[in-house]
């Protein structure tokens, strides 16, 4: 009688290598009529040893693909998108949409009435540079 080898009574059965192999597969264990198999989550692939799973990467095997509008960060068992300065991500994840800065109905408050901060800033310069030049403060 050789249990360990699938063979008793003259008989041969499966055994089941996930469950009396702890921690044969680094993710998830497939067993089958005599043998079993490693596969890996969703984002990842199985590497040549044939049991633990490597994170495959989104943004290079389908950069064909053009995955996200903006850039492609790669993360374990996924990717991300992400948008230049002045984008910001869309609600499917992968496009960008301009942010208006002049909306008023944001938070970002560029502009107070129709002094824009750039022209603000100048005004507050030539302030500075008027007393510098004078020696007193005139508005
Ligand atoms: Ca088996
Ligand atoms: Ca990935």
């Amino acid at each position: 009688m050789d249990q360990e080898n699938g063979y008793a009574h003259g008989q041969c059965f499966d055994v089941d290598e996930c469950q009396s192999i702890p921690g044969l597969c680094q993710q998830k264990c497939v067993n089958f009529w005599g043998g079993y198999r490693c596969t890996c989550n969703q984002g990842y692939e199985l590497s040549h040893d044939n049991r633990t799973c490597n994170d495959i990467d989104e943004c290079e095997v389908h950069k064909d693909y053009k995955l996200c509008m903006g850039f492609c960060i790669n993360t374990p068992g996924s990717y991300q998108c992400s948008c230049p300065r002045g984008y910001t991500l869309a609600s499917d994840k992968t496009s960008c949409r301009d942010i208006d800065e002049c909306d008023t109905t944001s938070n970002n408050h560029v502009c107070t009435g129709r002094v824009s901060t750039l022209m603000a800033v100048q005004i507050i310069y030539l302030h500075i540079a008027y007393i510098i030049v004078n020696g007193f403060i005139q508005i």
